[in-house]
C-alpha cells in the first residue's frame, strides 16, 4: 500500500468513524481542522505536509475528501457513522440508479430491502461501472437496478453528495431488480 493509500485510509478512519481515536475534534457538520489533522498524522508516522494531504484529498480518485474554501478545515464528503448534520443537496434523482453487492447479501436484500448498514444512508451509483466497482470491493459483483421513480412518488428524499454518490434512507424490495 502506497504513503498516499495509507493516509487515505487512516483519514477515511477519522473522518467518518472515529475522530477521537486521534483526538481531532469534529464540528456539526464534519469539519475538523487541517491543522490538527496533520498532527494527527505525525503522531502516526504517517507524511504530515500539506502538500502530501492535499494531495490525498485532490487526487482520491473517488473525492472522498475535501477542504474547506479557506483551506483551514477538512471533512469526509459521505460515509460517516458519526452524527454529522446532513449538508448534502436533495436533489431529483435519475429514473435509474444501481447498487454494486454481493451474492451472499441478495437474499436478505429482497427480503429487507437494502438498509444503511454502519452508515447513514444507502449509497448508490448512477451506473452500473461504478456499482460494479462497489461490489467487487467484497467479491465477484451483483447489480441491482433501483427504480427511483416509485421511491420518489411514495415520499422518498434523496441526495446527491459532491462526489455523485446518490444516498437515500432505505430502498424496498419493491424497488430492486437484479441485473446479470
Ligand atoms: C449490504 C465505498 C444484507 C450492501 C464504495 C453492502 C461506496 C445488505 C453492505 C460506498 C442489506 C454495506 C458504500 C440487507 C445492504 N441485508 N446486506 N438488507 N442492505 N446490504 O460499505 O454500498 O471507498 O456500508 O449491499 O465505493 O458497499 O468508502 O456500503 O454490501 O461508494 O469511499 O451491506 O463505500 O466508498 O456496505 O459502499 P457499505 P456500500 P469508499
Amino acid at each position: 500500500m502506497s504513503e498516499l493509500q495509507k493516509t487515505s485510509k487512516t483519514l477515511s478512519y477519522w473522518l467518518r468513524h472515529s475522530p477521537e481515536a486521534a483526538n481531532l475534534k469534529m464540528d456539526g457538520e464534519g469539519w475538523v481542522a487541517t491543522k490538527a489533522v496533520l498532527e494527527a498524522l505525525k503522531a502516526e508516522g504517517l507524511p504530515d505536509a500539506f502538500e502530501h494531504l492535499s494531495m490525498v484529498v485532490m487526487g482520491s480518485d473517488k473525492k472522498r475528501f475535501e477542504f474547506s474554501a479557506d483551506l483551514e478545515c477538512i471533512r469526509a464528503r459521505q460515509g460517516h457513522s458519526v452524527t454529522v448534520v446532513a449538508d448534502w443537496e436533495p436533489a431529483d434523482p435519475p429514473p435509474t440508479l444501481f447498487h454494486g453487492t454481493v451474492d451472499r447479501f441478495v437474499e436478505s436484500i429482497l427480503v429487507q430491502g437494502l438498509l444503511p448498514q454502519a452508515r447513514h444512508h444507502v449509497h448508490l451509483s448512477p451506473d452500473i461501472e461504478t456499482a460494479r466497482n462497489v461490489g467487487i470491493r467484497r467479491g465477484k459483483p451483483v447489480i441491482l437496478q433501483v427504480n427511483t421513480g416509485k421511491l420518489v412518488e411514495d415520499g422518498a428524499a434523496f441526495f446527491l453528495s459532491g462526489n455523485g454518490v446518490w444516498l437515500t434512507a432505505h430502498v424496498p424490495p419493491s424497488a430492486l431488480r437484479r441485473i446479470d
